[in-house]
């Protein structure tokens, strides 16, 4: 409605953007990625957060892919840069938030794959962040265009795991490379032993499944130090890092020991 109009028009004239939030291997906190966050900056509604518009964007398909495509580019296109700068490999990955209903589209594959042709870069710095809630059960239709993906080289990651949507059968009949663990359970880890035994047991089968799994939401020490001694490859959450501009994103990428 109302609302719907008011994003269309902000998403055309660049009142959309994206923070990128850093992403640090547990292995001496090293930068290994971001994710892109939307933003809607409305100058008379101020910001307005990605839960109040993601959804009444992705109620309709061309907006929903609207916002897809200029987040892919918007990654593709600084992939294309710091190859160009020659920064210090490895290069950071850029993960995307993807709707599940796009994994059901049977142009998704293209559109993808005329982003990374039009920037000139590969999949291999690239993640789909997929949360389970949006993705409706028919595994076969939504593992082919995952297949797909991977042979560009993007890894997809399964989002929000550990809430109360998590399935088992979502790790093992999955072409998943990551499984991020929810900043609802992580937050428990301090008092409660029972999150710990949870987590540590989607640690142990993640990694049996081969996946690396990223803690999101950590926002304290003693919860890091949790998660490190889960084998958990990889930390994100305000502990290490809010997140920022794409210039103060490049500017870290600069800065890496
Ligand atoms: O900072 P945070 O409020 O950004 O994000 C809130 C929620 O919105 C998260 O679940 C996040 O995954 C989702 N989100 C943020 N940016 C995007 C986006 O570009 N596309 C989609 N589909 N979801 C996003
Ligand atoms: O669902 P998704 O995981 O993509 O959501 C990411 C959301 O979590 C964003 O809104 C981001 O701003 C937020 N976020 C990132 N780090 C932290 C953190 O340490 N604590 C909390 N509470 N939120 C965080
Ligand atoms: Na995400
Ligand atoms: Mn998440």
């Amino acid at each position: 409605r109302h609302i719907r109009r008011l994003f269309e028009t902000a998403l055309q004239e660049g009142g959309i953007d994206f923070h990128w939030q850093p992403l640090f291997s547990n292995r001496g906190d090293v930068l290994a990625g971001f994710e892109l966050l939307a933003r809607w900056r409305d100058p008379e509604l101020g910001d307005i957060y990605p839960d109040e518009f993601i959804p009444v964007a992705e109620a309709e398909h061309n907006l929903s892919r609207a916002i897809v495509e200029y987040a892919l580019d918007t990654a593709a296109s600084q992939i294309a840069q710091w190859q160009t700068d020659g920064v210090q490999a490895p290069i950071p990955y850029v993960a995307v938030n993807i709707p599940g209903r796009e994994f059901y589209e049977s142009d998704f594959y293209d559109c993808v794959a005329a982003v990374l042709e039009k920037h000139g870069v590969d999949g291999h710095r690239l993640v789909f962040e997929l949360t389970e809630r949006s993705l409706i059960a028919d595994f076969e239709v939504a593992a082919r265009t995952m297949k797909r993906l991977n042979t560009l080289g993007i890894r997809i990651a399964m989002d929000d795991f550990g809430t109360g949507y998590s399935s088992i059968a979502y790790l093992t009949r999955l072409p998943l490379s990551i499984v991020k663990l929810d900043k609802s359970v992580i937050q428990r880890l301090e008092h409660d032993a029972v999150a710990r035994e949870l987590v540590r047991g989607i640690v142990d089968l993640a990694h049996g499944q081969d996946l690396d799994v990223v803690a999101e939401g950590v926002e304290t020490r003693v919860q890091h130090e949790w998660i490190r001694s889960f084998g958990c490859e990889y930390s994100q959450g305000f502990l290490l890092a809010h997140p920022e501009s794409r210039s103060a994103a490049c500017q870290r990428v600069v800065d890496r020991p």
